[in-house]
Formats: structure tokens, sequence, C-alpha cells
């Protein structure tokens, strides 16, 4: 049953037909003979026809009525599978799934055919994701930007406990079905060259960029389908394409054969995902995919604006952009060259048009994430851009100087060009000085960017920085991925939820009603065996789900500490083998987490969670108390199964490093209950839920600074804990590396000799202690299922409709447009 109008119109007769149409004429098959692939491909091309007709329409509306729109500009969108989401969005799904049973087919089926689009690398990607869902839940005018990569984010499997990694041909040979080429759209982007100066006709001084090369755009559309709405909006892709000639020089001395070769490089412009998460790595191609990224976006941007009749002084009272992260900041300079060299604007008439466009949000304060070019690699690639930031720049410092005059100290450190040996261009700094609203993605996050990384911008633009708590989208995270959960919702507060998490709210009434917590308690036994059988399917692990089901699942990476989690882990494992009055309730820890290729540390950790995972999982004396499971190659598609399947959430980040997190959400949306430390947005969550209802440990911001400041040993906690001795010290011998002792001994060095970064030591032993409160609490199934419906009823602040529309209202000022 759905309320969706399109139910209404649905043809069961014509949709069947256009399956079979495309199963014939698009996959050049048979009934007779098709496999599961081709029926899926010809499902999806068939929904994708409806959906592109309601594409059309909604851009079609949206212009005639000169709406105000955001376009969302990211390297990165997340999306996972379509398919299923879609249907649900469009209200089909029961109907879809009954016109294939006729078919022959079984949906459920056919949905495991698609490859998750995996065009991100985790939580920044991810929540653009689930932007451009609340944005079309909510009719937001909206257009989300980002690349076409021919690889998505690598797969990973693990050959003898260690990370491979293999390409990830995301649309296989026949292409996505959900995407629809925009040939006309197509856009023409230089590289390389250099500035001229010349005299225009009324005797003006002005500069122009001669470019060395150029490539083509094509613009490749995904629907983000509107739940419950007829409205669907693009997201819209952008694929390189090297069209001969492109090298114009060269070409035009005669060199032809010489011309077509910097094709090698421009033909690789979109053809991988960078997988970077939280790390700049600086390289060339990168810089050329964000201004392919750019120039391909701006164009279509203006050609909207121009084309729908408005002039481009109008630009930024209708378009606004939001730049996720730094990198789209080159954005900035290339409006500023449009407005300037094409448009033919003064700089204070652009200045005006373009630092009221952009807006940006900063989703990390670690000094390795925070992107700086190189001024010679941007004035080689890119010489028109540099002239633009320097200008920028120059007249910033005007500024500095009128506010703090001769202080030299705060014109280095605010400068958007950082001096040294290489002088590097601070895109954060760029983009600070250039936007009219700059927001943080968790309250503490938010403050920690005002009070340390941008005091003195928080002083001459007061107002500038703010916050926007991130979300996540209730359709997929909660109404698709959790089916026995959604429906024990919408029989006690409604139908509506989905749109209006607010209501889920209503659940606290139920929260001690023991018929209700057996149902809700039921649920996730269901969800923790789907999961169960995933693994015993794909991993030949058997698992008890009368075990607490303790879950960490995000990237590897230090700062998010899976190795604080492996050292309690071992803690478990020393005592359940060496104290006999230890006892604890049956355990599985799950990970799953990808670390970034050249990320050595990482790997280490990954490798040493396997070893132990392949010692513990086999080892009779522990009597089947403990289980550890990593999950090779996670993605959206398996942490849709994840989420629902969890007891205990792992949001274990050294205070003040992860910005918000996302996965919080999710699982305490699901019924699971937080072990976190006070960072991101888990700060937030225990506001809404209460003390009692998630297990908060360790330092706090403040406490993590003073101790580093005072000079933190991480020797002390080692000395003065036995147990953390242990859990360190069996690193160093071959107890889960049979004959090879020492191969995992880099952790524990790192942690030791190497200073412990993240502060793993000095958390240890809070953790370790509230890890046992956690196990003395699942006793009491009861208390326990109060506080999972009490976690599930009060997350509705963390709906990504209620980010968006904090955006729409405070930042770009937008109002929905329904069709
Ligand atoms: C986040 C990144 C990120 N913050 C650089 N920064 C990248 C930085 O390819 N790169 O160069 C890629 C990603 N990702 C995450 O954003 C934060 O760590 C999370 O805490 C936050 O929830 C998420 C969304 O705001």
């Amino acid at each position: 049953m759905s309320m969706n109008g399109q139910t209404k119109q649905f043809d069961k007769a014509a949709f069947k037909a256009a399956v079979e149409k495309h199963l014939s004429t698009t996959y050049a098959n048979t009934a007779e003979t098709a496999t599961t692939r081709s029926w899926y491909l010809a499902m999806g091309r068939a929904l994708a026809e409806i959906s592109t007709g309601n594409l059309l329409a909604t851009e079609q509306k949206l212009a005639a009525e000169k709406a105000r729109s955001v376009n969302y500009l990211s390297l990165e969108f997340l999306i996972g599978r379509l398919t299923g989401n879609n249907l649900i969005s469009m209200g089909l799904y029961e109907n879809v799934a009954a016109a294939m049973e006729e078919l022959g087919q079984n949906l459920t089926d056919l949905l495991e055919e698609e490859r998750d689009p995996a065009l991100g690398n985790g939580g920044l990607g991810r929540l653009a994701a689930c932007f451009m869902d609340s944005l079309a839940a909510q009719e937001y005018p909206a257009v989300g930007y980002g690349l076409h990569y021919e690889y998505g984010l690598f797969r990973q499997s693990f050959v003898d406990g260690r990370q491979v990694e293999a390409p990830d041909a995301w649309r296989g040979l026949e292409g996505y079905p959900w995407e629809v080429m925009r040939p006309e759209l197509a856009q023409t982007v230089s590289l390389y060259g250099h500035v001229e100066a010349y005299t225009d006709e009324h005797g003006n001084a002005c500069r122009r960029w001669v470019p060395g090369m150029t490539v083509e755009g094509v613009a490749w559309d995904l629907p983000i389908v509107g739940y419950d709405n007829q409205s669907v909006y693009p997201l819209r892709l952008w694929e390189c394409r090297s069209s001969a000639p492109f090298n114009l020089a060269r070409f035009n001395d005669g060199d032809y054969v010489g011309a077509q070769y910097p094709a090698l490089e421009a033909g690789n412009v979109t053809k991988v995902l960078y997988p970077n998460d939280n790390h700049d790595q600086g390289k060339a191609l990168r810089l050329m995919q964000q201004y392919f990224h750019c120039a391909c976006s701006v164009a279509d941007i203006l050609r909207r604006h121009i084309g729908a009749g408005n002039t481009i002084e109008e630009l930024s009272k209708l378009e606004t952009i939001q730049l996720n992260d730094t990198h789209p900041t080159i954005a900035i300079p290339e409006l500023m060259r449009i407005l300037i060299d094409e448009f033919k604007l003064g700089w204070d008439a652009a200045w005006a048009i373009s630092s009221k466009t952009f807006a940006y949000t900063n989703h990390t304060l670690l000094p390795e994430a925070l992107e700086t070019w190189s001024e010679a690699l941007i004035a080689q690639m890119l010489p028109r851009h540099m002239e633009i930031i320097f200008e920028i720049n120059h007249r910033f410092m005007t500024l500095v100087e009128k506010t703090w005059p001769g202080n030299n100290e705060v014109k280095r450190k605010l400068s958007i060009i950082q001096e040294g040996p290489q002088r590097m261009v601070r895109m954060a700094n760029l983009c600070v000085v250039s936007t009219y609203a700059v927001n943080g993605v968790a309250a503490l996050h938010s403050e920690l960017v005002k009070r340390d990384l941008f005091p003195e911008f928080n002083e001459l633009f007061p107002g500038r920085l703010t916050n926007v708590t991130n979300g996540v989208t209730p359709r997929r995270w909660i109404k698709y991925c959790n089916p026995g959960l959604s429906a024990l919702i919408s029989e006690k507060v409604g139908e509506d939820w989905p749109l209006k998490l607010e209501k889920v709210a209503d659940l606290t009434k139920f929260a001690d009603d023991e018929a209700f917590q057996k149902r809700y308690m039921a649920v996730k036994q269901e969800n923790k065996q789907r999961l169960a059988d995933w693994v015993k399917e794909n991993m030949d692990i058997d698992l008890d789900t009368n075990a607490i089901f303790d879950i960490q699942i995000k990237r590897l990476h230090e700062y998010k500490r899976q190795h604080l989690n492996l050292l309690h882990i071992l803690s478990l494992y020393h005592r359940l083998i060496n104290d006999p009055t230890f006892d604890m309730h049956p355990r599985v820890f799950f990970f799953g987490a990808k670390a970034a290729p050249g990320y050595a540390l990482a790997k280490d950790i990954i490798f040493a969670i396997n070893q132990v995972a392949a010692k513990v999982n086999n080892d009779p004396r522990l009597k089947g108390k403990l289980k550890v499971v990593f999950i090779p190659d996670y993605r959206v598609s398996l942490a849709e199964i994840l989420f629902p399947a969890a007891d205990v959430s792992e949001q274990i980040s050294t205070a003040g490093k992860e910005a918000s997190g996302t996965g919080n959400m999710k699982f305490a949306m699901n019924g699971a209950l937080t072990i976190g430390t006070m960072d991101g947005a888990n700060v937030e969550m225990r506001e809404e839920v209460g003390d009692d209802n998630i297990f908060i440990f360790g330092l706090l911001v403040d406490e993590v600074q003073k101790l580093k400041q005072e000079g933190y040993d991480p020797y002390r906690y080692y000395h003065a804990d036995s147990l953390l001795r242990a859990a360190l010290d069996v690193l160093e011998t071959d107890e889960f590396t049979p004959g090879y002792p020492g191969q995992l001994a880099a952790i524990r060095h790192n942690l030791l000799d190497g200073g412990d970064p993240y502060l793993v030591l000095a958390d240890f032993a809070d953790y370790v202690k509230t890890h046992e409160k956690i196990d003395a609490e699942y006793r009491d199934q009861k208390t326990w299922a109060r506080k999972a419906i009490l976690n599930t009823a009060l997350m509705s602040k963390f709906s990504s409709d209620r980010s968006i529309r904090d955006y729409a209202n405070n930042i770009w000022k937008l109002e929905p447009v329904s069709r």
C-alpha cells in the first residue's frame, strides 16, 4: 500500500511490456534465455523511463517558475544502489514486485543484481547522497553536480588477512540502467596555456586565458526521486572525454601526432575516484578532476540561468552553490573568470555576485586533510585562475592590514597563500574569504572551527561561520533497510513518519510496554539472523544471534580508533583464558572498513583484526563467547544489513577528531545503543536520548588538548594497567601469526614509542569499564529493550530532512516548489 499518486497511474501491462521491450531491444535477449541480471537491467531501464519523464517535467516547471535553487557541488556522491530505494520513493515497490512475478522474476533477487555505485569514500560522500534525497523529498529545487568516475571506490578482498584492492567497474559492460546521457549539455573545458593582455574595443586593458588544450565534459543524469511526490531532480555527473584535436598550439604547428599525447593524460581525468578519506594527497590529476568538475558545473549553472531568460546580475538571487568541503573550491575563481573575462564585469561587480553565490561546508579539522595546492601547479594548469586567486588574496590582505595594522604574524596565518620553500594555496582560507556562509557539520565541530581553526576569520566576518548538524535519510536508513522496524513504527505512529520523523517520538509511550518491547526485540532478532545468514553464506562463520552484536563500520583511520576496539577484544581474550573468575555475555565484534591503499598502519590494523579473528573464532577455550568478523568490501548495500542488526554501535574517535559521524545516527535509529566519546554528533545524540540511554566514555576535547600540551606519555598508562599491558604485549608474540612473531608489532610500536597520537591508551581503561557496563545491562533484556526503543524514538533531529531545512532556512534562503 502506498500514498503515492504514481501508484494509481501504474499500468501493470504497459510496465511489463516496457520491461520485455528493453529485454529484447536494449539487451538483445529473450524471456527464455535471459539471466537474472538481464531482467534486472531491463526492469531498471523501464523504471528509468518513468523517472526521466518526471525529471524533465520537474526541470521545465522550475525553469518556468524562476525558482531559486541550490547547486550541490561534490567530488563524491556515495549513492548506493538506486533500484530498491527508488521503487519505495515512487510508491511502486509492491506493484513492480507483482509485475515481475508475472514475468517469472522475484524482485528481491533482481535487486541483488545491482552493483553499488560507490562514487564516494565514506561519510562525506554518503552525506551528499542523503542530502539529495532530502532535497527531493521536500521539493527544494536542487541539482547535484559530481563526477562520472569510470571506477568507483576500489573493491576490497582479504588475502591471508591483508587488504587487496581491485578496480570497481560499477557500470558493468552494459552501463547503469538508471543513468541517462544528456549529449546536448556537453561542455568544453580548457587547461594549461597562458594569459595574455589585450585592449578591448572600448580601449580597456583586459586579460584573457589562451588555453593549451581542451577536453570534453559529457553529462550523465541520475534521477533523485522525491519520496511520495512527483519531483525528480538530477544528480548530474560529468565524464571527461578527450576529443582530438585538443592540444591546440601543437596541432596548429603541424605536430598532429604529438598533439594526441595529452589525450593519455586527459582521458584519465574521470577514470577513478581518489580513495583517500580525510587525507589530501596533492596529485596533479586530482586538481585536474576538481577543475574539470567545477568548470562543467559552473558552465551548466550559467546555461540554465541565462537560458531561462535571467540576467547575470540576478545570479546570486536565483542560484546558490554549496561547496562540499574544499574539493570544488576552484569553482570560485572559475566563476570570477567568467564574470570578468567573458561577461566583462568589473572586479567589484563580479565579486558582489560571486561572494553572494557560494557557501562552503567544512568537514574536518585534521591538518593532513586540509587541502593545499602548489601555486606552481595551479599557475601551470590554470594560469588565469592563479591570477584571480592572487587578486582575491591581495584585497583580503588589505582588509587584514586595516583590522590588525602592522601585524605580519596574523597576515601570515590568514593569507590564502602559505609562504615557504614552495608556495601553497590554502583552499579553506580561499573559501572562508570568498563565500557568504561557512558551516561545520555538528555543534561541537562548528565551535572548534570557530575557536581553533578560524578564530580570526570569525572576528573579521561575524556571523559567517555557523553550524548545520548532519543527518541521514530515514527512507533508506530505516524504511528501506529495516522493513520489520518500519512496519512496527507505522503501526504505532502512522504511515507518514518517513517524511516527518518527529512522529516517531510517539514510540516513547511504548518504551515500557512489555508486549511492544518483545515485538521490537523480535525484529532485532530477525535482523541479526539476516546478518548471521549473510556471514554464514559469504564467510562460512557460524554465529549465535543471542550474542551481543557489537559493530564498528567506517573507514579505517587511526583517529577512528579501530585499534582501541581491537585492544579491548584482546583484553577480553586475555581474561577469558587467564582469569577463571571472569565471565561475559557472548559477543560478536563486527568490523567493516576500507583502508586507503597507501595508508600502511591502517592496513596493518586490518591485518591484525583478521589474524585475531582467525584465532579467536576457532579457540575452544573461549567456549564461543568471543567472535570477531571482519566483513570484506564494506559498502552501502552491506551497511543496509549491518545497521539494523546491531545491538552496540562503536563511535570511539578521539574527542575533537570526528567532525560529525553519520553512521552513529543510522545505528541509533535502528535501535543500537552507542558506546562513544564526546565527539562530533555523539554529543547531540546524548542530548536527545539522555545520558541513561547512551554509553559515553573517554577524555573530552579540552582534556585531550590539555594532556597533549602537558606532554602525553603513553608508557604511563602501559605501566599502570596490567590488562592494557597484556593486550599490547601479545602483539609482539606469534599468538595470532603462528611462526611469525612481530608481524603485528607496528601497532604496539605506534602506540608506545610512536607517541600514540590519538590517545588510545589514555582512553583504554574507561573504554573497558564502559563495555563491562554494557555487558551487565544487556543481561536485563527489558531495560535494554526500553533503551533501544528510546533510541529509535528520539533520533528525529538526525533526519537529513532537518539538516536540509536548516540549510534552506538559515543559509540558502530557499523555498520548496511542489509539482
Ligand atoms: C569527512 C572528509 C574527507 N571529513 C578529504 N573530511 C577527502 C576529506 O578525498 N579526500 O581528499 C575525502 C573526505 N570526510 C567526513 O565527513 C567526516 O570525517 C565525518 O565526521 C563527517 O560525518 C562526514 C560528513 O560531514
